[in-house]
C-alpha cells in the first residue's frame, strides 16, 4: 500500500491458529488413542501405532484418513454396510472417545500457548481458529485447558466440513477470514506441519511454525520463521529456521516483527 509516495505498514490484526499440533500435542496421544478405540469398539483388529499414523497424518480429517487407509492397506475389506455410512459412524465413534480424552486431561496446551493467546487478547489482537478438526473437539480443547470462556476468546471457530476441501487446500484460511473481515496481510497463522503450512501459504498469509515429533522433518521453505516451540521466559525456544533476533520466547513484539518483514 504506497500512501503520500511512501510504502505504509499494514498494521497486524489477526492471528488465526491450527489447533492439532499447534494449540496443542493432540496427534500421538489423543486422536490416535481414539481412532484405535473406535476400532475396538468396532469390533475390527485395525491397530494404527505411532510410526503407522505418522505416515497417516498426510492425509488430514479423521473420515478421510480412514478411507484413506481403508483403500490403502487393506486389500479386501467388506464394509458391513455402504462405506460412506461406515467411515461416518466410526469417526463419530473416535470423536466420542477423543473427547472424553480430553476431559480426562490428557492433552495439555503445548508451551507458550496461553500466554501467547492472553497477550493477544491484551493488544486487542483478533483471534481466529483455521483446522480440519471436528468443530467439537477444539471447543472441548479449549475448554479443559484454558476454561469455559475461551471458546468466546476466537471470533470464528472454523472446523471441519465447513469447507469441501481440507488442508493442504487454502480453503479453511479463506472461510475464516472471510468471516472476520480481514485480508492475509492483516494476519499471522500459526501451523505445525506441512500440509498446514500449504494451506496458509496459499491463502497469501505469513506463517510462524512450531514444529513437534510428527512435523520436524516437513519441508517449511515459505515460513517466516520455525521453532521447536513457542516457549516460555524460563523456557526458550530452539531456532530451526528464519531469525528471532534477541527473542528467546513468542510474544506479540517479534510476531509484530516477522509480520512486517515478510516478503
Ligand atoms: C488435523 C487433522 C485432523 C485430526 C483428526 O490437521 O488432520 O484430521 O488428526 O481430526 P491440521 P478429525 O492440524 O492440519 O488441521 O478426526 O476430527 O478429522
Ligand atoms: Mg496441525
Amino acid at each position: 500500500m504506497i500512501e503520500n509516495g511512501q510504502v505504509a505498514m499494514t498494521e497486524l490484526r489477526g492471528l488465526l491458529f491450527d489447533v492439532d499440533g499447534t494449540l496443542a500435542d493432540t496427534e500421538r496421544d489423543g486422536h490416535r488413542v481414539a481412532f484405535n478405540r473406535a476400532f475396538q469398539e468396532a469390533g475390527l483388529v485395525w491397530n494404527w501405532p505411532d510410526a503407522l499414523y505418522g505416515e497417516l497424518l498426510t492425509i488430514t480429517g479423521g473420515k478421510e484418513r480412514i478411507r484413506h487407509y481403508i483403500e490403502t492397506y487393506l486389500d479386501d475389506f467388506q464394509a458391513p454396510m455402504d462405506l460412506d455410512e461406515f467411515i461416518v459412524g466410526l469417526h463419530q465413534s473416535k470423536t466420542a472417545y477423543y473427547m472424553h480424552l480430553l476431559a480426562g486431561g490428557a492433552i495439555p496446551l503445548r508451551s507458550g500457548v496461553k500466554r501467547l493467546l492472553l497477550e493477544a487478547r491484551e493488544v486487542g489482537l483478533r483471534l481466529g481458529i483455521a483446522t480440519t478438526t471436528t468443530p467439537e473437539n477444539v471447543e472441548a480443547l479449549l475448554l479443559n485447558t484454558l476454561g469455559a470462556d475461551a471458546v468466546g476468546w476466537f471470533e470464528i471457530i472454523a472446523a471441519g466440513d465447513v469447507v469441501p476441501k481440507k488442508k493442504p487446500a487454502p480453503d479453511i484460511y479463506f472461510y475464516a477470514m472471510e468471516k472476520m473481515g480481514l485480508r492475509p496481510d492483516q494476519c499471522i497463522a500459526f501451523e505445525d506441519s506441512e500440509n498446514g503450512i500449504r494451506a496458509s501459504h496459499a491463502a497469501g498469509l505469513t506463517s510462524i511454525i512450531t514444529v513437534n515429533g510428527y512435523t520436524r522433518e516437513h519441508n517449511f521453505a515459505d515460513a517466516a520463521i520455525v521453532l521447536d516451540q513457542m516457549g516460555e521466559p524460563d523456557l526458550p525456544f530452539d531456532v530451526l529456521q528464519g531469525d528471532a533476533g534477541d527473542h528467546a520466547y513468542l510474544n506479540i513484539e517479534l510476531i509484530k516483527q516477522l509480520h512486517q518483514s515478510r516478503g
